[in-house]
C-alpha cells in the first residue's frame, strides 16, 4: 500500500507549473524516458560488480567501491549497474551529479565544436587561457556569484579549492601586518629575510598563523584542507598536521521549535569557544587568519546551525581580523533551494570568500576585491581548473533556470521531508530528528550499524542513499528529484522500516 502524501500548497501550484509545459502531465520526469520505477535483477553488489572489484582490487585499494555502474545506460535519476539493477540513486555521486545522469542538454553541450575543443586542447589557464575564457567565466560563474563576490578562480576539486583559499587569506593576513608595520609593500612586498625564511620553511617568510575550523567538519584530504578536516580519523591517521584551534559546532535537539531556547543556548556556548579559541592562538603566537565553516556540515552528519550563528561568528571574525570562508563545496549549486546555501543566512556582508566544487562541476572560489593576491602566480598550477567543466555549468544553469530546478528543490524536499518526518511518527525506535535544506536532508537512526542496514536494504530494493555522522542517513539527490521519485523512495523507505526489529 502506498503512503497517502498531500502536496503542499507551494508543491501544487508548482506542479501546475510543470503540467503547462506541453502536454507533460503532473508526474512527467524533467528527463524525458527516464525510468519509471527502480527494477533489480541482483543484490548489489551483483556478481558482475564483484568479478570487477577482484580484477580493480587487483590493482589498486579499492575497498570503497560499492558497486560498478553503466553510466552509458543510466538516465536522470536512474543509476544503471553493471548487473543491469537500475537503481534510484538519491545520493548522486557523492552529491555531485547536478542534473541527473546523461541529461540531453549536458550531451548536447559537451558534444559542440566548441567542447570537443575545450576537451582535447587543454589549456595551463594560469598561462595560455582561450580568447572567449574572461567572457565565459563572467557569463557563467559571475552570473551567480554570491552577492557582494565579483572575483573567481578556478580549481580541480574541492579541495584544492580549500587549500587555494586557505592561501589566498595568509597573503591577505601578512599584507595587512606588513602595512601595520609601516612597510611599503608595492616597493618592498616581502624583505629578504622572508624570502630566505620561507625557503626552508621558517618564519617569518613561513609564518606561523593558523585557520580555525569545527569539530566534525569536512573540507578535504589534502595537506592545509585536512588540517581542518575533523569528520572521521581515516582520513587522517598518519598524517603529519598543524597545530591550528577546532571549535564545537553546534549540536541542536529536534525539534527546532520545541527546543528553540535549548538551541540558542548552543549557539552561544559554540561561539563563546571559537573566542576564547582565537584569543589562545594569539597567546601562542599563531593567531587565527581565518575561520572555515560549512553552512550545513555535511561528511560530521548534516548539522546544521541558525542564520543567527553563522551572523554572529562572522561578527567574531571581523572583530578578530580573521577572514570568512564559507566551504560550499557540498551545499552549492541548488540542492538547498539556492544556488548558495548562506543565502538562507542574511549575512551582515558577504564571506570573505566562498569555495564551490561537486554541482558547480567545476571547483574554485569567489572571494572580495580584499583578498585578491598583490602579485601574479601566488595562487597557480598547471591547469587551474578545466574550460570544459564551465561548457558544462553553463549548460546546467541554463537548465536551472528554464526548469526552475531551485523551486523544485525547495518543493520536492518539503514534501519528502514532511514523508519522513511521517515515518519519523510512525517508526520513532528507528528514526529521528529528521532535518533539511530543499532536498538536502538527513535523520539520525540509533546506531550506526543499524543505519548501514537499513542503507543496504534499501538499495537491495532499489534506492541509494548515503549516510553520513556516526549515525545519520543523508539524501543527496540531484536537481531533477521530483515529487513522483520522493513517493518512490518514501514507499519503498517504509517497507525497509517495516521489516526492521
Ligand atoms: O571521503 C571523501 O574524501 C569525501 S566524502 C565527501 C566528500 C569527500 N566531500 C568533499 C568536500 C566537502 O563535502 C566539503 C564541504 N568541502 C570540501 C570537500 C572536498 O572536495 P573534493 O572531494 O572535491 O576534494
Amino acid at each position: 500500500m502506498s503512503i497517502c502524501r498531500v502536496p503542499t500548497r507551494p508543491a501544487k501550484l508548482f506542479l501546475q507549473h510543470l503540467s503547462c509545459r506541453g502536454n507533460a502531465s503532473a508526474a512527467a520526469s524533467l528527463v524525458a524516458g527516464e525510468p519509471k520505477a527502480p527494477h533489480m535483477v541482483t543484490k548489489v553488489p551483483g556478481p558482475k560488480s564483484n568479478e570487477l572489484l577482484k580484477e580493480l582490487n587487483a590493482i589498486q585499494q579499492a575497498g570503497s567501491v560499492q558497486l560498478f555502474s553503466d553510466y552509458r545506460r543510466s538516465l536522470g535519476n536512474y543509476l544503471v549497474d553493471a548487473d543491469g539493477n537500475v537503481i534510484l540513486d538519491l545520493f548522486t555521486q557523492i552529491s555531485s551529479v547536478p542534473l541527473g545522469y546523461n541529461h540531453p542538454a549536458l550531451v548536447k553541450a559537451a558534444t559542440s565544436p566548441e567542447a570537443v575543443s575545450a576537451m582535447v586542447n587543454r589549456p595551463a589557464l594560469g598561462m595560455f587561457p582561450g580568447a572567449e575564457w574572461p567572457s565565459k567565466l563572467k557569463s557563467v560563474l559571475l552570473d551567480v556569484a554570491p552577492v557582494g563576490l565579483k572575483q573567481v578562480t578556478t580549481m580541480a576539486c574541492g579541495s584544492c579549492s580549500n587549500e587555494n583559499a586557505y592561501k589566498g587569506i595568509f597573503f591577505w593576513y601578512r599584507l595587512k601586518q606588513r602595512k601595520e608595520q609601516g612597510v611599503d609593500v608595492d616597493k618592498t612586498p616581502f624583505s629578504q629575510e622572508d624570502m630566505d625564511s620561507c625557503m626552508v620553511n621558517q618564519p617569518p617568510g613561513a609564518p606561523k598563523l593558523s585557520i580555525l575550523s569545527f569539530k566534525g567538519a569536512f573540507h578535504g584530504r589534502t595537506f592545509g584542507a585536512l588540517a581542518t578536516t575533523h569528520s572521521k580519523p581515516i582520513h587522517k591517521m598518519d598524517v603529519p598536521s598543524f597545530d591550528w584551534p577546532i571549535a564545537p559546532f553546534p549540536l541542536y535537539k529536534y525539534p527546532l521549535h520545541e527546543n528553540a531556547a535549548e538551541n540558542k543556548k548552543e549557539d552561544d556556548r559554540c561561539l563563546e569557544q571559537v573566542e576564547s579559541l582565537m584569543e589562545d592562538w594569539k597567546n601562542k603566537k599563531m593567531p587565527v587568519a581565518g575561520i572555515v565553516v560549512e553552512p550545513i556540515q555535511s561528511e560530521g552528519g548534516d548539522h546544521h546551525a541558525s542564520p543567527e550563528f553563522f551572523q554572529r561568528l562572522q561578527a567574531i571574525a571581523k572583530k578578530n581580523g580573521a577572514a570568512l570562508l564559507i566551504d560550499e563545496v557540498q551545499t552549492g549549486g541548488g540542492s538547498t533551494g539556492k544556488i548558495w546555501c548562506h543565502e538562507y543566512f542574511n549575512l551582515d556582508s558577504p564571506p570573505d570568500i566562498v569555495t564551490f566544487s561537486k554541482k558547480m562541476s567545476t571547483g574554485g572560489f569567489y572571494h572580495t576585491a580584499e583578498m585578491r593576491p598583490q602579485q601574479s602566480y601566488r595562487i597557480f598550477n598547471t591547469w587551474m581548473g578545466d574550460p570544459s567543466k564551465l561548457l558544462v555549468l553553463e549548460s546546467v544553469l541554463g537548465v536551472i533556470k528554464k526548469d526552475k530546478l531551485l523551486e523544485n528543490a525547495q518543493v520536492t524536499g518539503e514534501m519528502t521531508l514532511k514523508g519522513i518526518e511521517e515515518l519519523q511518527n510512525e517508526f520513532p525506535h528507528l528514526l529521528s530528528a529528521a532535518r533539511g535544506r530543499g532536498t538536502f536532508i538527513a535523520m539520525n537512526c540509533p546506531t550506526g550499524r543499524l543505519r548501514d542496514d537499513i542503507l543496504s536494504r534499501l538499495r537491495n530494493k532499489g534506492v541509494q542513499l548515503g549516510g553520513c555522522g556516526d549515525s545519520a542517513i543523508r539524501m543527496r539527490p540531484s536537481l531533477v528529484y521530483q515529487p513522483h521519485h520522493a513517493n518512490i523512495f518514501l514507499d519503498k523507505f517504509r517497507e525497509v522500516l517495516k521489516e526492521t526489529n
